[in-house]
């Protein structure tokens, strides 16, 4: 086996590649235009049919997609072929409101599994590897993507899934485990535990690790090359356009090859909208010109990173993305959970005796995050008693687990005592030092 899953098209010329996309795309425009009423209309808002999109340099012609495009839409408004032809819904990690449902195709499944069979051969993974999955299976796509690309190869599959972490560390002994998946955080953790056991790398077989879901740093990296005794690879995708493998790393390990005969990428303007030169830091657009159920074109992912073509080590001539620097809108990833701030304002705004002015602290505290929020109390509170003040700080602290499926260490502090702000609210400190 050698070391791309398909050479044809991970090493194709700029020229191919870009006739390539061409064609897919103006395909994919009238399969959207044909079957997605919802599409269709805002194609016609903004004044486009199918007949303009002659190729990739018409692009920009098209309207973006957004999330609040994906709910409104929720569950059925953007499927592109009949339900009975879908063979597999996964969803979102947020986990309140309407979640975003994506559908696939037996064809899609098999295209998305392709792209993690590519991830998994650049890690150096072939069939004589077996292929530990700890990220979580079931809805999240992390577990399902990274199953199918591991059974592509021909790995031995291992499905752990994500948790009971000693028991991980037995089966990757027993089994001899070469390749390892999960959230870079997981990863970390589960270098400590081999620690704490006793144990040192030189106990375990792993050769690479296929990490991500989650921003993670160059530290962390070498952190848990060294505690797990293997070379570590970022991986990067979102549901919306499949899951795992929209990008992956190679040996190089300076950012992640897009898997472009799938989906092609901008770069644009947050604010603007405007497609930025290539070089420069905007947000990642992608627009999917070969999935059937769920093609998004133009979807606004809001992580901001840069893309780059110069020519790597690997051979590979997919472009590159850096890691996601951040993202254009306001949700934090918190231990894997996607959180936006609003939700927790509307948890605090349902209480009468807990004022909107709060603080959402983040950290990181030996590759784990920490997850504070400090909430103002209003003045009658203060002559309250102390069994009243910690009743209201276990209710809010309930009702933010029961939403977010994360526990949150609650702070009630002294009327006046979080610094109001003019101009925008500082609502969130950030001080995961993540980039
Ligand atoms: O996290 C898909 C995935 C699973 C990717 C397993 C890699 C491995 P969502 O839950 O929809 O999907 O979250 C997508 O996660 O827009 C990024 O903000 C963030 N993200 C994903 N991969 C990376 C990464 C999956 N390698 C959102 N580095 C995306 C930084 C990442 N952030």
């Amino acid at each position: 086996m050698g070391k791309y899953w398909n050479e044809e098209i991970e090493c194709m010329s700029r020229e191919d590649m870009k006739k390539l996309q061409s064609e897919r795309l103006v395909k994919q425009v009238k399969h959207v235009w044909d079957n997605v009423p919802y599409y269709r209309k805002k194609m016609e808002e903004k004044g486009v049919t199918p007949d303009d999109v002659k190729g990739i340099e018409d692009l920009h012609k098209l309207p973006f997609l957004t999330k609040a495009d994906l709910r409104e839409c929720y569950p059925y408004g953007l499927l592109a072929t009949p339900l009975k032809d879908c063979v597999r819904i996964q969803s979102t990690s947020g986990t309140t409101g309407k979640r975003v449902v994506a559908f696939y195709t037996q064809h899609d499944l098999d295209l998305w599994e392709d792209c993690c069979a590519r991830a998994i051969t650049a890690a150096g993974g072939t069939d004589e590897d077996v292929c530990q999955v700890c990220y979580g299976y079931g809805l999240f796509t992390g577990g399902p993507g990274l199953n199918g690309g591991s059974h592509k190869v021909g790995c031995l599959t291992l499905p752990m899934s994500s948790g009971n972490t000693e028991r991980q560390i037995q089966f990757m002994r027993d089994l001899g485990s070469t390749i390892i998946c999960c959230t870079p955080s997981y990863a970390a953790y589960i270098g400590e535990t081999v620690k704490e056991m006793g144990l040192t790398p030189d106990d375990l077989k792993l050769k690479a690790g296929i990490f991500g879901a989650e921003p993670w740093t160059e530290e962390m990296r070498r952190e848990i090359e060294k505690s797990l005794g293997l070379k570590a690879y970022d991986i990067y995708g979102l549901t919306e356009t499949s899951g795992p493998g929209v990008a992956f790393e190679c040996e190089e390990q300076t950012g992640m090859h897009i898997n472009e005969d799938n989906f092609i990428a901008e770069i644009i303007d947050p604010d603007t909208g405007e497609v930025l030169p290539e070089g420069s830091k905007g947000e990642l657009v992608f627009t999917s010109i070969t999935k059937e159920a769920f093609p998004l074109l133009r979807y606004r992912t809001r992580d901001i990173c840069i893309l780059s073509r110069e020519k790597c080590s690997c051979g590979r001539t997919l472009v590159k993305m850096t890691k996601p620097m951040g993202r254009s809108d306001d949700m934090l990833i918190i231990k894997g959970v996607n959180v936006f701030p609003s939700q927790i304002e509307s948890v605090l705004l349902k209480m009468s005796n807990a004022t909107p002015n709060y603080q959402i602290i983040v950290d990181r505290v030996n590759n784990a995050d920490t997850f504070e929020i400090r909430v103002e109390l209003n003045d009658d509170m203060l002559s309250d008693t102390v069994k009243s003040i910690e009743e209201l700080e276990k209710k809010i602290s309930n009702d933010i687990h029961s939403i977010l499926g994360i526990k949150a260490k609650i702070r009630l502090v002294e009327p006046k005592s979080i610094p109001r702000s003019e101009g925008k609210a500082v609502r969130v400190i950030d001080n995961r030092k993540l980039h």
